[in-house]
């Protein structure tokens, strides 16, 4: 929701409250659809592949962002986690089952790092934003079993943690977490002697106005951050390169119409792809990025398939690349705002989940180079 949206409904609330007296609710914008009225997308056709169980919080903006993992030895071994932006922390297999869940507020965005030192050993960590605690909640996931666990909050002082995303920089392991003012707080968190997490702050930006996805390069060293009614941003990675930034893209444009949502990258052997969500027309605008400046490949929506409903008005999502489970070349996990019954197209949501979508789909749809 943008902020003049927010002005918007507390002023139609405030209006309603002055027509009927009191007594009458006000509009919560958590319960208005992110779907725009949109039964399907506007980019090029994409099958989805599959869904995940929905999560609890029914008839109200819920699910919001995953985050991937797989085990690098086994490409079978894979965990979802997922958002639940009034509840806490699903974990999900690659068939979308349900098969952990943390009850810890709040959480809008999601990442994770592999090979985090810790004294037990490597873990994986996974942070979110927390916009009920202020910071950035840290679990540690032990791949031996897939086991999570809550690993303390980083208290950030942002008014509002939105966009939540994760980087490596040589041995550091970086979150950035963004507000909702377009603040953005990037952290460097290490395992102190007792095990606690230590963090120290690297930089702080301020991006303009309401932020929110945002991604990290680490091969290239370069942090991507989304202004939901303006732009796709590039900044380096590295704190020494200050504010200096780069327009990717603009929006409103042909590419792009607000919000501005989640933002991942995929790599696909040397190549690299930006993927964005634009949740004004329930698309995904692609760039490739490893060159020297993005170049735009083209944008897609994914539609119903295999007894699975389509994709509208996302929030959140992520991609890898290489094998994964049954998709030889790629995964996409993609929220969707409307998961609706029965599977028929229908902008009516009560409940949200995620959904999958196998990246040779993508790559076919929009003809993008083999090689
Ligand atoms: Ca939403
Ligand atoms: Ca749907
Ligand atoms: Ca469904």
């Amino acid at each position: 929701m943008t902020p003049a949206l927010r002005i918007a409904f507390g002023l139609a609330a405030v209006l309603l409250i002055t027509a009927a007296g009191a007594g009458c609710a006000a509009v919560d914008p958590e319960t208005v659809s992110d779907s725009a009225k949109m039964l399907k997308g506007a980019g090029t056709p994409v099958a989805v592949a599959g869904e995940t169980q929905a999560v609890a919080t029914q008839s109200a903006d819920a699910a919001d962002d995953p985050a991937i993992w797989v085990d690098p030895t086994n490409p079978a071994r894979a965990v979802i986690f997922g958002t639940d932006k009034q509840a806490g922390l699903y974990s999900y297999d690659l068939a979308g089952a349900i098969t952990g869940f943390i009850p810890d507020g709040r959480l809008n965005n999601v990442d994770l790092r592999d090979g985090f030192p810790t004294a037990s050993g490597q873990r994986v960590l996974v942070a979110a934003s927390d916009r009920g605690r202020l910071g950035a909640a840290l679990y540690l996931m032990d791949p031996a079993t897939l086991k999570t666990t809550p690993w303390g909050l980083a208290k950030l002082d942002l008014a509002e943690p939105y966009g939540l995303c994760m980087g490596r920089r040589g041995d550091g392991f970086i979150v950035i977490v963004n507000g909702t003012d377009g603040q953005v707080r990037q952290i460097r968190v290490a395992a102190g002697a007792d095990g606690a997490p230590l963090w120290t702050e690297e930089r702080r930006l301020s991006v303009g106005s309401q932020t929110k996805g945002c991604v990290v390069d680490d091969q290239k060293g370069v942090l991507y951050i989304g202004e939901e009614n303006r732009a796709i941003w590039r900044y380096a990675l590295d704190p020494a390169s200050g504010s200096a930034r780069a327009l990717v893209a603009a929006a409103p444009s042909q590419m792009l119409k607000p919000d501005i949502e989640g933002l991942t990258l995929l790599r696909d052997g040397a190549k690299t792809w930006l993927i964005a969500s634009s949740q004004g027309d329930s698309a995904f605008a692609v760039w490739r990025v490893d060159g020297a400046a993005p170049v735009y490949a083209g944008r897609f929506s994914v539609m119903a398939a295999r007894g699975v409903d389509g994709i509208t008005g996302t929030d959140g999502l992520d991609a890898m690349g290489g094998a994964i489970g049954s998709f030889p070349k790629g995964l996409l996990v993609i929220q969707d705002d409307v998961d609706s019954e029965g599977e028929a197209l229908s902008t009516t949501r009560q409940r949200q989940n995620f959904k999958l979508v196998d990246w040779r789909a993508v790559s076919d749809a929009l003809g993008l180079p083999e090689r």
